[in-house]
């Protein structure tokens, strides 16, 4: 089932160099609309169950350690055809190779430290979404 929604997240080093606004911008713009939306702090335990998918990738302690490191800002986003276009919005996992103008090449530190995270398929879109937002916190 197509949903039209997509979930992301504005990460640590994101919210930490101050881009906050800069990119919330960026997905307005862009013609998204925010279904919910908070500031928040993921912790170690948090963070490995919501990236449990790559626990067995080697940079999983790495991924996790930062994903707590500081506040981000997690959100339900909609807009046709939502996951597909967020992914083009945001770009590449390697800012090194996203296109030009995109959040990631715009933002991102690092392949680590890459600004945003955006869903990869509608029923991930449902799952993390859930993670962080009950009924009652969707507009
Ligand atoms: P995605 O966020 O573009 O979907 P994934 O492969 O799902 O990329 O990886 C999840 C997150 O893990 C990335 O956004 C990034 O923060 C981190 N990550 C991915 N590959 C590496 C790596 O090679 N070294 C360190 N961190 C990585
Ligand atoms: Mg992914």
């Amino acid at each position: 089932m197509t949903t039209n929604r997509t979930f992301t997240m504005i990460k640590p080093d994101a919210v930490q160099n101050g881009h906050i606004g800069s990119i919330l911008a960026k997905i307005t713009e862009s013609g998204f609309k925010i279904i919910a939306m908070k500031y928040t702090r993921l912790s170690k335990e948090t963070a490995g169950q919501f990236y449990a998918i790559h626990k067995e990738r080697p940079f999983f302690g790495e991924l996790v350690d930062y994903m707590s490191s500081g506040p981000i800002v997690a959100a339900i986003l909609e807009k046709n055809d939502a996951v597909a276009g967020f992914r083009k919005l945001i770009g590449a996992t390697d800012p090194t190779k996203a296109e030009p103008g995109t959040i990631r090449a715009l933002y991102a530190k690092s392949i680590a430290a890459n600004a945003i995270h955006g869903s990869d398929s509608d029923a991930n879109a449902a799952i993390e979404g859930d993670f962080f937002f009950s009924m009652l916190e969707r507009f």
